[in-house]
């Protein structure tokens, strides 16, 4: 797998960890000028990383690496079957992570670190931020009354969303309410997350919490 450390290649980083699942990899720093390169789009014609290769198999978006490799190196705990009744919710958190978190977050970061080509309005980035803001509150409700997203404890749901607030306070200094807090250092604390953030300098690390 390509991948930079901090980037959303963590998050099928820290499933195979988690499952004991061995994979190669390619560890590249972060080079906008490489990523936009005709040689790195002929490994990820988006330009972006993860960039997930089984065989000749390609897949480049982070959620869907985590439901590859769950549904063929495992079976794992971490995946909820359909006939659960927390499938539901399940799939939506496992969802929610990239698309109603990490995707605004990423908006509002090149904004802030002003990145050609990804400069938006201050509106656009007052938008990403509320949506943001809105997905750490249904958070903190959900955590209300557990440890993990869903009752039957940790899963993959927990490292989609987990990955989504680890980005958010290192790239946007987002800041979190109590329950959001501590959940976010009990799945850092995890050694196969410790595993997979291998490669983050500490000040990064720091700004977690
Ligand atoms: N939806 C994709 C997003 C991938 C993505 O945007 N990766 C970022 C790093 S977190 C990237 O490589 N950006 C480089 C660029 O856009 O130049 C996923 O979940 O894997």
């Amino acid at each position: 797998m390509f991948h930079t450390p901090g980037t959303r290649s963590v998050r099928a980083r820290w499933l195979m960890e988690e499952m004991g699942v061995p994979y190669d990899l390619k560890t590249l720093v972060y080079d906008g000028e490489y990523f936009a390169s005709e040689e790195f789009r002929k490994i990820n014609p988006m330009g972006k990383v993860p960039a997930f290769y089984d065989g000749d198999t390609l897949i480049i978006e982070s959620v869907a690496i985590m439901q590859y490799v769950m549904n063929r190196y495992g079976p794992t705990e971490l995946d909820v079957p359909a006939n659960d009744t927390e499938y539901a919710t399940y799939l939506q958190w496992l969802h929610f992570g990239e698309s109603g978190m990490s995707g605004y977050i990423a908006v509002s970061f090149g904004h802030t670190a002003q990145v050609d080509p990804y400069k938006v309005s201050e509106e656009f980035d007052a938008y990403c931020r509320y949506q943001v803001d809105k997905a750490v509150e249904m958070l903190e409700t959900r955590l209300l009354d557990r440890e993990f997203i869903l009752d039957r404890g940790f899963s993959a749901a927990d490292i989609s969303t987990g990955y989504a607030l680890m980005f958010a306070a290192v790239c946007i200094g987002t800041t979190y309410p109590s329950k959001v807090s501590d959940y976010l250092s009990r799945i850092m604390a995890r050694p196969a997350m410790q595993r997979a953030l291998n490669g983050i300098p500490a000040e990064q690390l720091s700004m977690i919490a």
